[in-house]
This record gives C-alpha cells, sequence and structure tokens, in this order.
C-alpha cells in the first residue's frame, strides 16, 4: 500500500491548527496533528515544501523507515518545527495502518492498559472566589484531577489566568474557556508584566485555601512557567509540599536541566517538565538520574506516536510516568492520538485535557469520551477522527502570537 498523496490542512475554526491528510493508493487516509502555536505557517511549510514531495510513493506500512528517513534523512535534527511535521506524518500513518487492521489504534499499541486516561482539566481565577467557582464547575462536570492558577495580587494579568469569570469556569461541557491565545486576532503578542517574589509569596496561601475548602480528595496540579531559578523553585516545590500535589510544572526554563537537580534536592513534591522538549535526547539525563516524575511531551511535539512512545519505554525504566500536553493548541487529532497512546502505555500517568470549543470539535469530529473524570478513545478503527474539509475551509488562517512576559523594570522574562 503506497502512499498516494499527502495534504496540508491549515484551519482556525476559533484558533489555528495544521494537519497532515495522507491518502493511500488503496484510498485510506489517515489524519495527523503538527500545529505549533503561534507559528504554525512553519511547519505547513516545512511540510509541504519539504517532507510531502518525500512521501509520495513511499510504503504506507512503513512507519519506523519513514520516521528514520524525515529524522536521519534530513541532517538537521530535532528542533519544534521538525519534530511537529514529522509528528503529523507518524500519527497520520498510524491512523492508515489501524484503519487497514479494522482495530482501534489503541490495540496496534499493545492494547488497553486501563479503562480510560485520567485527565486534569484547568480551573483558574483572578481571585480565590473565581477560582473556587472554577473548581467547583470543573468538580460538578466529573473531573478528579484539576490544574490551579491564579491571578497574583499586584499584577494585571498572569498567563493561564482566564480572563474572566465566565471563561474561567469552562469545563468539559461548556464552551466558555479559557485558551492559550489571548491575544489572538491582534498583530502583535501581548505583554504581560511579572513579579516572581509576589508570585512565590501568593501561591502557597491559594494552595491552602483550596485544601481547606475541597479536602485531600481532588488531585491539584500547578504550572510554574519555567519562570524560576533553580533556587525560587525549590523555594516553591518545599512550600507546597503540605498541600501534596500530583506535581508542579516546568518550574525553571527547560533548557538548562542542571537545573533540575537543585530543584530536586531540595522538595519532595513531584516534577513534571517538557511541553516544550522535541525528543528523547531533550530527557536523557533528566530520567536516568531521576530528577523528574512526568515526562510532558505530546505526541504532536515530539515526532509522533513512535518516539513518545520510544521516550515512555525509556521512561519506565526509572518509574517516570507520562503527563502529556494537552492544551487547546493541540489539535483534537493530536489529543486523540495521546489518547490512544495513554490508554495503552503502562506507564501511563495523566493526560492534560482542556476541552476544545464547539467549532473545533465539528471541523474535527473526535469520537473520544470523556467520564468519569478520563478520557478514552473511540472504537472504530483507526484514530476515531473525521475531519470536515468544507467546513475547515470556512475558517482560514489568522496570525495570532502567544504573550510575551516582562518583569516591572521591563526586561523580557522566561513564562
Ligand atoms: O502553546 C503553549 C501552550 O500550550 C502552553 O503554554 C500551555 O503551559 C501550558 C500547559 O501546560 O498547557
Ligand atoms: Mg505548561
Amino acid at each position: 500500500m503506497l502512499i498516494e498523496r499527502a495534504d496540508v490542512i491549515v484551519t482556525s475554526p476559533g484558533r489555528n491548527f495544521v494537519t497532515l491528510k495522507i491518502t493511500t493508493d488503496d484510498g485510506v487516509v489517515g489524519y495527523g496533528d503538527g500545529t505549533l502555536n503561534g507559528r504554525e505557517l512553519a511547519v505547513a511549510a516545512y511540510l509541504t515544501d519539504h517532507v510531502v514531495p518525500l512521501l509520495t510513493g513511499r510504503d504506507a506500512h512503513a512507519i519506523e523507515d519513514t520516521w528514520q528517513y524525515l529524522y536521519r534523512g534530513a541532517y538537521w535534527r530535532r528542533g519544534p518545527v521538525t519534530m511537529a511535521a514529522i509528528a503529523a506524518v507518524d500519527t497520520a500513518l498510524w491512523d492508515i495502518k489501524a484503519k487497514v487492521a479494522g482495530l482501534p489504534l489503541y490495540q496496534l499499541l499493545g492494547g488497553a492498559s486501563r479503562e480510560r486516561c485520567l485527565v486534569y482539566g484547568h480551573a483558574s481565577g483572578k481571585d480565590i472566589p473565581e477560582l473556587f467557582d472554577s473548581i467547583r464547575k470543573h468538580l460538578d462536570e466529573g473531573f478528579r484531577a484539576i490544574r490551579i492558577q491564579t491571578g497574583v495580587p499586584g499584577l494585571d494579568s498572569v498567563y493561564g489566568v482566564a480572563s474572566s469569570a465566565a471563561a474561567s469556569v469552562g469545563g468539559a461541557g461548556s464552551d466558555s474557556r479559557y485558551d492559550y491565545e489571548p491575544a489572538r486576532r491582534s498583530a502583535l503578542p501581548t505583554e504581560e508584566t511579572w513579579d516572581t517574589r509576589a508570585y512565590l509569596r501568593h501561591v502557597p496561601s491559594v494552595f491552602e485555601a483550596v485544601r481547606g475548602e475541597f479536602g485531600e480528595d481532588i488531585a491539584l496540579l500547578h504550572d510554574a512557567h519555567h519562570r524560576l531559578t533553580p533556587i525560587q523553585a525549590a523555594k516553591l516545590g518545599k512550600s507546597l509540599e503540605p498541600y501534596d500535589l500530583f506535581w508542579l510544572e516546568d518550574v525553571t526554563p527547560a533548557e538548562n536541566q542542571e537545573a533540575l537537580r537543585w530543584v530536586r534536592h531540595h522538595t519532595t513534591t513531584p516534577l513534571a517538565i517538557g511541553e516544550v522538549f522535541n525528543s528523547v535526547w531533550d530527557y536523557q539525563h533528566l530520567i536516568r538520574e531521576q530528577l523528574i516524575d512526568y515526562v510532558r511531551s505530546p505526541v504532536t511535539h515530539a515526532g509522533g506516536i513512535t518516539s513518545v512512545r520510544r521516550i515512555m519505554d525509556y521512561a519506565a525504566m526509572y518509574q517516570v510516568k507520562s503527563g502529556m500536553h494537552g492544551p487547546t493548541d493541540v489539535s483534537p487529532v493530536g489529543l486523540a492520538a495521546a489518547v490512544h497512546l495513554g490508554l495503552a502505555l503502562h506507564n501511563f500517568g495523566i493526560q492534560e485535557y482542556m476541552v476544545h470549543s464547539e467549532q473545533t470539535r465539528e471541523v474535527f469530529g473526535p469520537t473520544y469520551e470523556f467520564a468519569g473524570g478520563g478520557l478514552r478513545p473511540g472504537e472504530e478503527p483507526g484514530l476515531g477522527i473525521h475531519v470536515d474539509e468544507e467546513l475547515a475551509a470556512q475558517y482560514p488562517y489568522e496570525r495570532a502570537y502567544l504573550p510575551v512576559n516582562r518583569l516591572r523594570d521591563g526586561t523580557v522574562h522566561d513564562w
């Protein structure tokens, strides 16, 4: 079965997505997600100009060989654009293979290791009452694990915190959700102001209030978004120990992996990192030296199912679990792939789940289902995705940026 054609679909049903559609000479179609938030057209061009011409005529079943051909063959390895493009190809080929086999994809990955994949939703609020409303809404909808982000006194806006009370309560059934495009549809990125000391003073009091109101059972998570120095991160981890976090995410900038060693020596709060990583090499020392507890790489940004499974098999030797990135900028195609893989992985930990908008769901037609605090892929052959291309064409790309973070004195800061 040969690949007959590959088409790149760029659509913006509320936010931008890049999807690769591969069609075989037998007419089997597979989809893969290559969305890279704020840099979508770079992946689309990489695919169209450099990858699609290589795919035509290749054996659609030769997934590993195609992965290696695109990765090693290019000479220029890794990087988010390349790895998102490879992910799109890899996922589409797995979709095809599973459709040809007549099986839901997770069956080809070893079968189900559990009934469903535990997910965490995003609760946020400008202040504690708004945050509590958001947590209650998530609990009512069935979430059992919740990420907590709040405004910080003295700062106008904080990334990851819904800009209105209505948006902060959005959960599985709602469209009034916050997503990571606060600057969407504007010509330039929004700029936010950051103050690390104010943040470090505030966060423990938020977790104390949440545990006081909602008890010990809910799994609580928090994302520090790469903003801290190692010693600040160590301090935060220590100060949150009484609140028993499921994880503390991205405490330090991801480039310097040595930083995690310092954090680890000071705190028993579990650590997650890797949403900006894109290969197993980024985790080589972190996993072997057991400096982290959860791997954040999603299928979409780390070279697809083939390579995320490789990372997770390595991680399994060290009891490190998956915690795949699942914001709204990972499309339903990428999320479906993550849920199939997560269902099969023995060392699955948790899946991030930000609910896509109604418009997005209409375009991609995902069949995964949220129930009992978890996601389960559909049982139909393949990924369980039904792209409505005519509808997709009605939503042309619109340039949109993630925000930029500055300290009070104007210095550009990590975010
Ligand atoms: O595109 C970037 C967002 O997906 C990212 O900032 C979201 O940190 C994030 C998360 O944990 O979902
Ligand atoms: Mg994050």
